[in-house]
């Protein structure tokens, strides 16, 4: 890719730890545009949004579970996040979205989906983000995005900016699983889903693991899409996170992980999210993030 837009997704309504809508400035503090420009890419930074919705904070982490937390507002945002993301793609950028919370990904694959027949994903987090109003323990929408974009739960949402699922489960592949709910334990094996647990990733090694991700794919899809969640990193690694997880991938796993991916030159789009900098210890989260980025956009490892 010679030219990626960066897109800031300032949401933090998908889940009670707010903050995490700072996190795409928090990862423009730790250089990120200047270690891509690095790389001799040309980078377009097209600014955050935001929603125009504002919720009570004070009732936002009470509800019941079997309530979409923020409805309104995570709906109102993806909408804009879809249109431009979109508008990206059409002008052949590459878009790169810096969150915010993964109900993001609702509005990130929404934009996406429209330029692919049979996209593929590759999720890189702890948590499968394959809930709905019925299985999820929360209620909080930044654990169902991947459900939604599958066509499965509210259909507001599943139906956001284009009718009709994204994402066919056959073209997902997680990566990093360690905190899955029953639920989403049903929907993947009924599904088929190609599953990657830290102890699949113990015991055949991350390049195994990668290779085999993208072998499933490549041949289906037409283009890819990386959706990075930090907390598929061991919280010693990425602390400033609102759902950690202990056992998780560490830092040198994860930079040889996005070279392979890099070296394949298969991934068309990618989101990188959950950093919140206000549960983190000195920016290390977004530093670390950074380093993930680059190592996707090509830079070498020593
Ligand atoms: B993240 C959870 F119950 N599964 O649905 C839920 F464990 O985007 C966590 O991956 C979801 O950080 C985490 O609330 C969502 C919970
Ligand atoms: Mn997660
Ligand atoms: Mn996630
Ligand atoms: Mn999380």
């Amino acid at each position: 890719m010679n030219r990626v837009d960066i897109i800031g997704a300032a949401t933090t309504f998908g889940q009670p730890r707010l903050g995490v809508d700072l996190g795409p400035d928090a990862l423009r503090y730790a250089n990120l545009i200047n270690e891509i420009e690095k790389l001799n890419i040309e980078v377009n930074d097209k600014g955050n949004i935001y929603s125009d919705i504002k919720v009570n904070v004070a009732e936002h982490s009470q509800g019941d579970a079997n309530t979409l937390k923020n409805y309104d507002q995570v709906m109102d945002f993806n909408e804009k996040l879809a249109k431009s993301v979109d508008e990206s793609i059409q002008q052949g950028s590459f878009p790169l979205i810096i969150g915010g919370d993964h109900s993001l990904a609702i509005g990130s694959l929404a934009g996406i989906s429209s330029h692919y027949e049979n996209l593929g994903v590759i999720w890189y987090d702890a948590h499968g983000d394959l809930n709905n109003s019925d299985t999820s323990p929360s209620g909080n929408i930044h654990g169902m995005p991947l459900a939604i974009s599958c066509g499965v739960g509210d259909e507001k949402l599943v139906n956001l900016y284009k009718d009709g699922p994204k994402v066919k489960p056959e073209n997902i592949v997680l990566i990093g699983m360690r905190d899955l709910d029953e639920g989403e334990k049903e929907y993947i094996s009924e599904n088929d889903i190609l599953t990657f647990t830290m102890t699949d990733i113990k015991e055949k090694g991350i390049s195994a693991v990668m290779r085999e991700s993208l072998e499933h794919l490549q041949d289906k899809t037409d283009g890819i899409h990386l959706s990075l969640d930090v907390d598929a990193l061991d919280p010693m690694e990425t602390p400033g996170t609102g759902t950690p997880v202990d056992g998780g991938l560490s830092l040198s796993e994860t930079l040889s992980a996005m070279t392979q991916l890099h070296d394949s030159n298969k991934i068309t789009s990618m989101d990188l999210v959950e950093v919140n900098p206000l549960l983190d210890d000195k920016n290390k989260t977004a530093q670390k993030a950074v380093s993930i980025a680059s190592a996707f956009f090509g830079k070498k490892q020593k």
